[in-house]
């Protein structure tokens, strides 16, 4: 159950925020602060307390605030970029996530963890090993977890940009899953829902409480997610996707 989500606002500047994906073109400002509102509305339908930050117009992907932190049941655990332009996000966090945490941990160099990178199944948290954290970013990660009665491990990772770009949890044991995920043992309990390649964005969903949110536009994915047996609300996202960002990356919650 989530009681509370923290969501960053885009600002003008994430026209120029990090992409794969140019040919998408460029976000346009206007149509991501429309979205975002309809990302607010939404959580807060599936009855959680959105906090909104400011836009930072220092930093372009900043609205991704799901990187900057892990937040858990016991503490939250201030991330450190493993990307330049994004090193800073994460002192802009701290102070919000002190009104809701006792306990802040930080990841040191030279260790590095975003945290879509990070996916939490109970008090389990996989933590992929991508090009943004790297294996002492991890580490630190897991150690915090093991001292407040959690624990961790480390998926293996090549093509993606973060681990939760290509798998979801979605609770009751259902894993959504894309691309170079499908096939890895580590997940092979989990009852799976595969998404194809032609919609591989939509395997970032989040489930939140009684719904999961599904990037609007991936019929296929949606349909899948209800012959599972949950419930969906779709959000257009489109204007985030044009930075590599999606549903999960637009919100820490817990
Ligand atoms: C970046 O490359 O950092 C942003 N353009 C996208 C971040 C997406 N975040 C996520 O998957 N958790």
């Amino acid at each position: 159950m989530f009681n509370n989500a923290i969501v960053r606002r885009p600002s003008k500047s994430m026209v120029k925020g990090i992409t794969s994906n140019p040919q998408l073109g460029m976000p346009v400002f206007e149509n991501a602060a429309s979205q975002h509102d309809e990302y607010i509305a939404t959580l807060e339908k599936c009855g959680v307390h959105v906090h909104v930050l400011e836009a930072d117009e220092n930093y372009p992907d900043a609205c991704f605030v799901e990187d900057v932190a892990v937040c858990t049941r016991e503490f939250s655990m201030v991330a450190n970029p493993g990307t330049q332009t994004r090193k800073g996000e994460e002192k802009e966090i701290v102070q919000t996530l002190k009104k809701f945490y006792g306990q802040i941990e930080c990841i040191k160099e030279p260790g590095t963890l975003e945290g879509g990178d990070v996916m939490m199944v109970g008090d389990h948290f996989y933590i992929g090993l991508s090009g943004r954290t790297n294996a002492e970013g991890a580490r630190q990660l897991i150690a915090a977890l093991e001292k407040y009665g959690m624990t961790g491990s480390v998926v293996a990772m090549q093509e993606m940009l973060h681990l939760k770009t290509g798998l979801a949890y979605l609770e009751d044991n259902i894993l959504l899953v894309a691309g170079e995920f499908q096939s890895n043992k580590q997940f092979q309990e989990f009852k799976k829902i595969h998404i194809e390649p032609d919609e591989a964005y939509a395997a970032n969903c989040i489930r939140v409480n009684n719904a999961v949110l599904v990037p609007a536009g991936f019929e296929k994915a949606r349909e899948k997610i209800e012959v599972a047996g949950l419930l969906t609300a779709t959000v257009d996202t489109s204007e985030f996707r044009k930075l590599d960002g999606g549903l999960s990356c637009l919100s820490l919650r817990f």
